[in-house]
């Protein structure tokens, strides 16, 4: 008898039992991200072969130049959303505001926030890029567009979220509130198989990452964090390991499986940076969910990630996530607690 082969869609199903209230449409939302991560895993695996890198000429609200594989990355996803007919707005790093729903498409009643595309500005050197999804209920009236107030909810209100990442092979991993799980695309016949059951990141971790280019720039608690980090005290477990991609899922995936602490805190090299690079509604969230259901922690530095009240699609937060142990600890010192 062959071995069961678990599906990303059979489980979608049974998670979706999980849910007394759910209905089906949650199952076809999460199977048509599945479905754009399919596609852009395509195009991303050959990007090197057809004239699909480099600049697409647009830039982004941040006015960062868009790959062109950031802009396909975008149309695949806004493109496979609203054909399922689930959603009653999205969000994306690549659009200004709220993407509506074309009135020739039905109303859902979900939100999907994402980030088509993250760490874009590695495709050509070949790292590992991912795309990341963070999915709410709406909270006005069914049947109408969506508005800011169905998008601008805190992380805890999430019901799914998770993360695509295009590395050696193609993973998505995903969440509904009931752990987390990763699945492997195969791509000799499309399917995403379950290989990685009930997900749990090791209380503490041996690696930190962060990109010390920026310690002139850092506030006292993170700089007096990363010399204790690097300091040699092995009956301590120190030096921690420094491991820093720069591409947000592959560093954060690698801490999920191993263990570890990621941070892109605030700094003062511009007062666009004080809460730091990454975004709250399509970075941070939907990690932040994913770390937690998997025992882990997110943080700002002072507060859980996804406590946070969002007052702008956009907006920046400082990210420390992790191994819970190695969150704690880097908390203590960018709160003054420690020194040493
Ligand atoms: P820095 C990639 O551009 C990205 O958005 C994330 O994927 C990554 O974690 C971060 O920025 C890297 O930023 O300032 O270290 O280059």
């Amino acid at each position: 008898m062959a071995n069961f082969v678990q599906t990303l869609n059979r489980h979608i199903i049974e998670q979706e039992r999980l849910h007394p209230k759910a209905t089906g449409a949650f199952t076809a939302l999460l199977t048509d991200i599945a479905l754009a991560g399919k596609i852009i895993s395509y195009h991303v695996n050959k990007a090197g072969l057809v004239d699909i890198l480099g600049k697409s000429g647009g830039v982004n609200i941040y006015g960062e130049k868009q790959e062109k594989l950031d802009v396909f990355a975008n149309r695949a996803m806004v493109r496979a959303l609203v054909h399922g007919g689930q959603l009653c707005a999205m969000a994306s790093e690549e659009a200004d505001g709220i993407i509506p729903i074309p009135s020739d498409y039905p109303i859902g009643r979900y939100i999907c926030c994402f980030d088509p595309l993250d760490g874009s500005s590695n495709i050509e050197a070949n790292v590992s890029i991912g795309t990341i999804f963070s999915i709410f209920k709406r909270v006005t009236p069914d049947g109408k567009p969506g508005t800011d107030a169905d998008i601008l909810q805190p992380g805890r209100n999430q019901v799914a979220a998770g993360y695509v990442i295009y590395g050696s092979s193609t993973m998505m991993v995903y969440t509904t509130g009931s752990g987390v799980y990763g699945f492997t695309l195969d791509p000799s016949y499309g399917e995403f198989i379950l290989s990685h059951e009930n997900l749990k990141i090791p209380k503490k971790g041996k690696t930190y990452s962060i990109n010390e280019s920026y310690i002139d720039y850092w506030d006292e608690g993170v700089v007096n964090y990363v010399r204790w980090a690097k300091k040699a005290v092995p009956e301590d477990g120190r030096p921690l390991n420094s491991r820093y991609i720069g591409s947000l899922v592959a560093d954060f995936h690698r801490n999920l499986l191993y263990g570890g602490i990621f941070l892109y805190p605030g700094d003062n090299k511009s007062p666009s940076r004080k809460q730091g690079k990454l975004r709250l509604m399509y970075e941070a969230n939907p990690l932040a969910f994913v770390v937690e259901q998997a025992g882990g922690r997110a943080s700002d530095g002072y507060r859980p990630i996804m406590d946070i009240k969002p007052t702008d699609v956009h907006q920046q937060v400082p990210l420390i996530i992790g191994s819970e142990e190695d969150v704690n600890i880097a908390e203590d010192f960018i709160q003054g607690k420690r020194k040493e």
